[in-house]
């Protein structure tokens, strides 16, 4: 019978560890062979960050070693074999040419890139819709659809009726749907902060250090010392932890940044979210759980939840919903390149040094840092987005396309004309000072407007509304800033305008600024 029966290959990419993933859940265990391959292509498409790379190729191998003890048949080509061809379709035709079989089942992958690559293949293809996220395309077109402004917040309230995650008798808990207004608090050093969970390399983890050691010593980013998650267990386990150790205090603190703290109340989770170690709905259950028993406030309760099936499945709406060609999108035109400083070059602006360090150490660096210390600062210097997108995708240990996109050309940069932010996430200087403790050890002068002292993000925040004018003056939500702009005394706007012009070219050539 096996004979007769075609065996079809089972595609499962390193972002897809999950299962019950639609392809293996469409599998036959009996007849089919799951295909798994680490891949140059995979590898060096951008410059990821080494703890990147391990983090995948040792889940890869964890993966594929359970779907083995669990039946499965697999085919998994390390990096390093001989015979790999180096591409996700080439071990699909290598290995569709070993063992006769003419069909592919894939789940639909989270890059244009590759679902373009797998349609080229001159296999049947049977690409499944990823069944891993609350809001199928469907539903979230359904939701978009003649809507003339899609925030993420209508959505949101959507999500919540249709997963009943804090909601009592059709009404949000609380009688809210959202308590971010409780969520601003500037942290303390003398806060106690939990100690993330590591986990020490083993026998799968140390030979893939070996290995990324020897092919990616070059990239950005510190391999050692490597704790993270690699199997579902473990994952499960900083999750654990979380909700124990932080999830109480994951609200208040939710915007702060603090020296030496890369990770203050944050739950860490997002790389094994994207990956396939952890399920979105049974974390978010498993937080509304912890509100119901007392444990965490409802404010943090509900920020983190906002985050999950709020924020992550929004994006992911919207960079499929935008079709291949939102990467390439540069609303406001900004040109410059991404300053070496991205890449570790020493800077003087102790956020950007902090921010930048610590990517370069974790692979990590949260939400706010991204969005108000090195995506604020590209914004206003005027940094090319494609260039930023590919270093967000690069840095991060959580960054796939459908997740970093959306959020650095989108949230970011506003480089897709405002599809889903209203107004640019800008500030000057004072938001971080508002936000952190990185202003008291800077070279620069956070209190300084004007001058060679002058904080870079109090000159640039007023050179980028001069500059944009054209397309933000008439925005209700900036109209109080342009007013101030054009309060403030001829002299000491001229004085702003050089000060940021010096800054800038300081930093196209190439000096420390
Ligand atoms: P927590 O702060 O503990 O939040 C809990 C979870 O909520 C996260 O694990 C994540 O799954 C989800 N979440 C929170 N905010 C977002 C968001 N804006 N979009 C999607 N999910 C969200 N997140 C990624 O997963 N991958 C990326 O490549 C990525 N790139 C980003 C680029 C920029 C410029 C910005 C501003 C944000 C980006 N984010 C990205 C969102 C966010 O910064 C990270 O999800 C978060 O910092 C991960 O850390 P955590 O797990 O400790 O999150
Ligand atoms: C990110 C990544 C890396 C570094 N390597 C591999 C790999 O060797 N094999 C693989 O199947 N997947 C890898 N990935 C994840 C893919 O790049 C990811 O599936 C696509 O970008 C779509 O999200
Ligand atoms: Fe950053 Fe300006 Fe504060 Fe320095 S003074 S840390 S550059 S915000």
């Amino acid at each position: 019978m096996a004979q007769s029966t075609p065996k079809r290959l089972i595609l499962v990419l390193g972002d897809q560890l999950s299962p019950n993933i639609a392809a293996l859940d469409q599998g036959d265990k009996t007849r089919d062979l799951v295909v798994m391959a680490e891949v140059s292509a995979e590898a060096e498409y951008v410059r990821h960050h080494p703890k990147k790379i391990t983090l995948i190729f040792a889940a890869m191998r964890k993966f594929a070693a359970h779907l083995r003890q669990i039946g499965w048949q697999v085919a998994y080509s390390q990096l390093e074999d001989p015979e790999n061809t180096g591409s996700i379709p080439g071990e699909l035709l290598r290995r569709a040419a070993q063992t006769g079989a003419a069909t592919v089942l894939a789940t639909r992958p989270g890059e244009w890139r590759l679902i373009t690559a797998l349609e080229a293949l001159p296999l049947r293809l049977s690409m499944l819709e990823d069944n891993r996220f609350i809001a199928s395309h469907a539903m979230f077109d359904r939701w978009a659809e003649g809507r003339k402004e899609l925030r993420m917040e209508y959505f949101y309230r959507q999500m919540r009726r249709h997963t009943g995650l804090l909601m009592e008798a059709g009404k949000p808990a609380g009688g809210k749907w959202n308590y971010d207004h409780d969520n601003r608090k500037p942290a303390r050093q003398d806060l106690f902060m939990p100690r993330p969970l590591r986990f020490a390399p083993d026998e799968i983890v140390g030979p893939v250090l070996d290995l990324v050691e020897a092919r990616f010593a070059d990239n950005f980013g510190a391999l050692h010392p490597f704790g993270l998650a690699t199997d579902h267990a473990q994952a499960q386990a900083v999750l654990d932890h979380f909700i124990t150790h932080a999830l109480p205090q994951f609200g208040d603190y939710q915007d702060a940044m603090l020296s030496g703290h890369p990770f203050l109340y944050h739950s860490l989770i997002s790389a094994y979210l994207n990956i396939g170690l952890l399920d979105p709905l049974a974390v978010c259950r498993r937080v509304e759980a912890a509100w119901q028993a007392g444990h965490a406030p409802l404010n943090a309760a509900e920020g983190f939840i906002r985050q999950i099936i709020g924020w992550r499945e929004f994006v992911r709406g919207i960079y499929f919903r935008e079709g291949p060609d939102y990467t390439g999108r540069n609303g406001l035109g900004a040109n410059r390149d991404l300053p070496a400083l991205y890449w570790g070059k020493e800077t003087g602006m102790n956020c950007m040094s902090q921010a930048i360090a610590q990517t370069r150490e974790q692979a990590y660096a949260h939400h706010i840092q991204r969005l108000m210390v090195t995506g604020n600062f590209a914004l206003l210097a005027g940094i090319d987005p494609a260039q930023l997108h590919e270093w967000y995708l690069a840095v991060y240990m959580d960054a796939f396309e459908w997740v970093e996109a959306p959020n650095t050309l989108g949230m970011s940069q506003f480089a897709d004309g405002g599809i889903f932010a209203s107004k640019p996430y800008i500030s000057s200087g004072s938001y971080i000072h508002k936000m952190s403790d990185y202003c008291g050890s800077c070279r620069y002068s956070v209190k300084a407007k004007t001058g060679e002292g002058a904080c870079p993000f109090n000159l640039l925040y007023w050179d980028f509304l001069n500059r944009h004018r054209a397309e933000f003056a008439a925005n209700p939500r900036m109209g109080m800033a342009y007013r101030t702009w054009e309060r403030m005394d001829p002299a000491r706007r001229k004085a702003v305008l050089e000060g940021a012009d010096r800054f800038l070219a300081r930093l196209d050539a190439g000096e420390a600024v």
